[in-house]
């Protein structure tokens, strides 16, 4: 088949190899001109384990190229939807989404499959059909085919992921469901689930949201933690030897591009605040603030005027061993901590623009803030850091230092316990 993938981002460039490499004909199209130039090279410009390697061969090959101009996606016979749904001043922002179909609306021809990917407000996809309709006089369910197929998978983990998850699809007309089920068995191994197109919507925000709120109470306990004088992970990890218990992570917050975004797309079209999801989220947020505190106290316990104070945050990715720094709560962090300090210092080892060596940066700082857990951080030698710190303050916001090291004063959220 000819298969044109919209949006060439984290899930379109991955998604686009994925049916290239199955044998289908794909051509990509992005409005960015140097991401198009450098997928014509063969060159990923995303991080993401073995993406160079796959793409140079789908390239080489013939089977992916990549357009700026709508004309080459004449003649295809489905089109795959991966652009980004933000939030903009908390309201989903879906230009990129209704620009995509309008550009699809310009060479659609009959018979043809549109499947929505990118994560949208329940309600959007059949909208979406709709717009098609009156933009083509065609009709979905006879002349073109609607479907939403949300992706569900983990940066890092994305193509063993694209094969083997799962896939919930959900098609406005039960033909379009058919059509996309068949689609998407050229590489996926999981199981695929058929359902109407707002349930598969739903489906997606409600996964999401579910990771956002269990991280919200895991939250919620870290403060009571310190309340009662308890090591909350220990506390977690006990209560999770219970065979119906998956209480998740604490920490300094939740970043990412999905999760402190999607609840908000599943509460777009209600008026009623239902409360829950909105304070999960409001607990979330947060987090950053809670980890400023910490530090504070810190600071004030070894006698250092926030004024003077140089700190360290380690760490700006959103979650451990990315480069990602989309809504990082590092980024928050520093925000909240920029005005009051002498000075803010980076060190990732996977971002640029942060300091490279972490012994220089370390030099003279008043106090380290573990923003993320990337494994590297778990291998650092604090006494032979502290040496070089001006005050040996270490707040913990990712649970990586399981012992204080002696000498330090040591805070971390959800350590109660010292
Ligand atoms: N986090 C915690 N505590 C935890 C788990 C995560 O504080 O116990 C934080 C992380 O540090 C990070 C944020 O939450 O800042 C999000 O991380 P994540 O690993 O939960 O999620 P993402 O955004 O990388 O990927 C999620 C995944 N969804 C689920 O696991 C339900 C992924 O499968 C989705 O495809 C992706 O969202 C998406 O695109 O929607």
């Amino acid at each position: 088949m000819r298969i044109a993938v919209i949006g060439l981002g984290y899930i379109g460039l991955p998604t686009a190899i994925m049916f290239a490499s199955s044998g289908h004909d794909v051509i990509g199209y992005d409005i960015r001109r140097d991401v198009v130039e450098k997928v014509n090279r063969g060159i990923a410009h995303i991080v993401e384990p073995e993406i160079g390697e796959r793409l140079r061969e789908v390239v080489s090959k013939g089977k992916l190229r990549a357009t700026s101009d709508y004309n080459d996606l004449k003649g295809a016979d489905a089109f795959i939807i991966c652009v980004q749904t933000p939030l903009s001043n908390g309201v989903p922002d879906l230009t990129y989404l209704e620009s995509a179909i309008k550009t699809i609306a310009k060479v659609i021809e009959k018979e043809a499959l549109v499947v929505i990917e990118s994560t949208v407000p329940p309600g959007t996809t059949e909208r979406m059909a709709k717009l098609l309709e009156e933009l083509t006089g065609l009709k979905e369910g006879e002349d073109f085919y609607v479907a939403h197929a949300p992706e569900r998978v983990m940066p890092g983990r994305i193509f063993k992921e694209l094969v083997y998850n799962s896939r919930i699809i959900g098609g406005v007309s039960e033909k379009a469901s058919i059509l996309a089920e068949k689609l998407y068995r050229s590489f996926v191994k999981g199981r695929i689930f058929l359902t109407t197109a707002t349930t598969a919507e739903m489906v997606k925000l409600m996964e999401n949201t579910f990771r956002d709120v269990n991280i919200a109470l895991a939250n919620e306990f870290a403060f009571l933690a310190h309340k009662y004088g308890v090591n909350v992970y220990e506390a977690i990890e006990l209560a999770n030897t219970h065979p119906r218990v998956k209480i998740h992570r604490p920490g300094i917050g939740v970043g990412g591009h999905c999760l402190p975004k999607d609840p908000y797309l599943l509460l777009a079209n209600v008026d009623e605040d239902l409360g829950l999801i909105r304070k999960a989220r409001k607990i979330n947020e947060s987090m950053p603030r809670f980890a400023a505190k910490l530090l504070f106290e810190a600071l004030g316990e070894a006698n250092v005027d926030p004024g003077d104070a140089v700190v360290l945050v380690l760490g700006l990715a959103y979650k451990g061993d990315t480069d990602d720094v989309r809504n990082s709560p590092a980024l928050e962090f520093i925000k909240i901590i920029e005005k009051d300090v002498k000075e803010v210092r980076t060190y990732d080892p996977y971002v640029n623009g942060t300091h490279t060596i972490l012994e220089e940066a370390v030099k003279g700082v008043d106090a380290i803030i573990i923003a993320t857990d990337h494994s590297m951080f778990r291998e650092i030698e604090w006494d032979k850091l502290g040496n070089l710190m001006r005050n040996k303050i270490i707040i913990d916001g990712r649970n990586l230092v399981k012992e204080p090291p002696k000498g330090f004063i040591f805070k971390g959220i959800g350590r109660g316990d010292v």
